[in-house]
């Protein structure tokens, strides 16, 4: 049985193809991906960040562990992805502009995907004027906006502002989510959700559509 502490460690050390053997190994062990997900890579990816702050690593430090959750979620996508299920709902999810922490949002879309939404993913740093016209054409039952930088947290109220003064701000529902994010922020910026993580967006997302 593969210690998920050790498949932390794998993204600690930004060691690609260690992490990626350990995912492997623990899939055929029987471990729960959401499990592999939540207590080995992101545990992995909180301690880079750490890390990075104490000055300790540096930003190559925190690509390698980058490129080795997204090796390892490469893997972990299609047993999370259900398909030919009904929808429960439409989301449309991006990282806001000047952002470009994509992981986190990947892990909510494909948690999400898992439990029965359609979910069409905008990628990361994207703008406002985006977000609207998504919404616009899409037409989608939920907004999901990520931002893992204090700096770009306020991009996600500028979304909600650009949907207001579009006139489409009633017809969706917005959750946000990412690191500095919390509930209370998620108040002040006029948003209907918040979740700390992809296992809570998905009671999250389901309530907000009555489900
Ligand atoms: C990997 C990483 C990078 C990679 C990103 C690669 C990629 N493609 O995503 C790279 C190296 C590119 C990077 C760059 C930078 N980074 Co960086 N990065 C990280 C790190 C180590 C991990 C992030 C991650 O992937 N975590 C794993 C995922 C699974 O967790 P998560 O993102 O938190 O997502 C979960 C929840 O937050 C939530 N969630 C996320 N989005 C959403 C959305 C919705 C709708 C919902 C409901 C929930 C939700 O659910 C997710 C899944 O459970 C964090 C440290 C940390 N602890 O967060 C720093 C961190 C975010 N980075 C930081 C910084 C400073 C930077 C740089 C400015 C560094 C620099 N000097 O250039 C640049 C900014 C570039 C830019 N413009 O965006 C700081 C931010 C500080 C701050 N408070 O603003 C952090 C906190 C590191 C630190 N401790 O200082 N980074």
């Amino acid at each position: 049985m593969v210690d998920l502490s050790t498949l932390s460690r794998a993204i600690e050390e930004g060691n690609r193809e260690k992490t990626v053997q350990l995912t492997a190994e623990a899939l055929s062990d029987g471990t729960n991906p959401q499990d592999i997900i939540t207590r080995g890579l992101q545990a992995g990816m909180g301690a880079v960040g750490e890390k990075f702050s104490s000055g300790e690593y540096f930003l190559p430090d925190m690509l390698m562990a980058a490129r080795a959750m997204k090796a390892a979620l490469e893997i972990l996508a299609p047993m999370l992805e259900k398909t030919g299920i009904p929808t429960l709902g439409k989301v449309v999810i991006g990282t806001v502009e000047g952002d470009m922490h994509d992981i986190g949002k990947n892990v909510v879309a494909t948690f999400l995907r898992g439990s029965g939404f359609e979910v069409r993913d905008l990628g990361s740093n994207v703008s406002a004027r985006r977000f609207v016209d998504e919404v616009r054409e899409q037409r989608p039952d939920i907004l999901g906006l990520s931002a893992l930088l204090t700096t770009t947290m306020p991009a996600m109220g500028n979304v909600i502002k650009a949907l207001q003064a579009a006139g489409l701000r009633s017809g969706v529902k917005v959750i946000v989510g990412g690191a500095p994010v919390t509930q209370d922020y998620a108040n002040y910026i006029g948003a209907d959700a918040y979740a700390h993580d992809g296992g809570k967006a998905i009671p999250v997302c389901k309530g907000l559509l009555g489900k």
